[in-house]
């Protein structure tokens, strides 16, 4: 029977050497221009940390907008950095980034950081960050909807291996009656009522979006008030479009559940909140449409318990991640010991969710971590109880977790 420490140390290496499939990020790759964020001034003007900021500082809303990002970087470094000690995760998060790269941020050398960044080549970037974060594939949120990133698809982009797509449809869910309008400006003879041509037309716009990005599933946010089946045009358009063509082309639909968007719009990105949701609508859905495959990760704490609980009675169900306000350590220990004690090695437990390329650093080295930690405890426990636990299965579990569920889940 190997002993305790070696078994912590056959975690630490599986842990740090498995490369990670990023299963949610808002990340995209160098050709997609303006909507590749990377560098300081985009770590600093981070959503989490412009929230943080404008509270620590009291700033007037407007007089914080009104600066230009290298301003607004300046603002938060001096806030956040310089005049209180960086300790929220959001915060340790930039450390752990500049560190990596080879800096002491305790130079607290703002312009050296900045010098850096200027020059280094976006691709080149790229190859660097994935290295240092151990990462083999990046799964991209695009939305044909929004301008920017429709025109670069509509020129065919030249495809990154390394950056997959996913079709994330909010508003075809959320946002009517005005959605209609949106549809029929492309193209597609939509109206404001979710009719019979509606659907097909949305089926349409489904299958065409799905072929051009080559989706690996299809994605929402819903608000904690999301309810199915409900006689609204959600439960509609779910029902008769999106799970249809999520089924005829076995891709999976992931639900994020509890995202209440804009409590405070003076915030812009950072006045999102959360609220629980009713587990019963994850329930119905997995019951309902057996033949479809669901990611499911939840926002509010409270939800996590009946998240795994769900996981455990629906195979048609793969609990992912640790999102957004519960990405945070105490959190993230909790809800993987948690899901680890109901699910076993079959969920996801995290995805980086990074908007910034440098972040997949921190957001990963700090997850290794925690859930090197919970598998120590599990294991040592198990072995314990007079299992004879071998190093192959220790490599097979980490990869099942940071790699193969995701792929197998696609592949079933
Ligand atoms: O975590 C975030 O950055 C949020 O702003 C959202 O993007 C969220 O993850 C989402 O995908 O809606
Ligand atoms: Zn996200």
């Amino acid at each position: 029977m190997p002993e305790a420490r070696t078994i912590d140390e056959w975690i630490d290496d599986a842990v740090t050497s498995t490369a990670v499939y990023d299963i949610h990020t808002h990340l995209y790759p160098a050709n997609f221009g303006p909507l590749m964020l990377w560098g300081i001034d985009e770590l600093l003007t981070y959503h989490y940390l412009i929230g943080e900021s404008i509270r620590a500082s009291r700033i007037d809303y407007e007089k914080f907008w009104a600066m230009d990002k290298g301003a607004q970087a300046d603002f938060i470094w001096k806030t956040l950095f310089v005049e209180r000690a960086p300790i929220s995760e959001a915060c340790r998060g930039v450390v752990t980034v500049l560190h990596r790269l080879g800096f002491d941020p305790a130079s607290k050398d703002l312009a050296g950081f900045r010098d850096f960044f200027r020059s280094q080549t976006p691709q080149s970037y790229i190859d660097r960050v994935l290295k240092l974060a151990n990462v083999h594939t990046v799964t991209m949120t695009n939305d044909p909807l929004d301008p920017t990133e429709r025109e670069i698809w509509l020129k065919n982009p030249e495809r990154d291996p390394r950056f997959k797509a996913v079709l994330r449809i909010d508003p075809l869910l959320l946002g009517w009656p005005n959605v209609g309008s949106a549809l029929s400006a492309l193209g597609y003879s939509a109206g404001p009522d979710v009719g019979e041509r509606s659907v097909s037309e949305l089926r349409r716009f489904l299958n065409e979006w799905i072929d051009r990005i080559d989706a690996q599933y299809v994605a929402v946010s819903l608000p904690p008030t999301w309810n199915y089946p409900d006689a609204d045009p959600c439960t509609r358009v779910l029902k008769l479009a999106v799970l249809p063509v999520c089924r005829e082309r076995n891709l999976p639909f992931a639900m994020m559940i509890g995202v209440t968007r804009q409590a405070n719009p003076q915030l812009r990105l950072a006045g999102d909140s959360l609220g629980k949701a009713d587990i019963t609508s994850v329930e119905r859905i997995c019951a309902d449409h057996p033949n479809n495959k669901f990611l499911c990760t939840m926002l509010s704490r409270e939800n996590q318990h009946e998240l795994a609980v769900t996981g455990r009675l629906f195979p048609n169900l793969m609990v992912f991640g640790c999102w957004w306000y519960v990405n945070n350590p105490s959190l993230i220990e909790e809800i993987t010991a948690m899901r680890t004690e109901l699910l076993g090695p079959t969920f996801i437990p995290q995805h980086s969710d990074a908007r910034i390329l440098d972040q997949l650093i921190y957001k990963w080295e700090h997850s290794r971590a925690i859930i090197g930690s919970v598998l120590k405890s599990k294991f040592i426990d198990l072995a314990n109880a007079g299992w004879n636990v071998t190093k192959d299965e220790v490599d097979r579990t980490v990869k099942s977790f940071l790699s193969d569920n995701f792929t197998r889940f696609l592949n079933h």
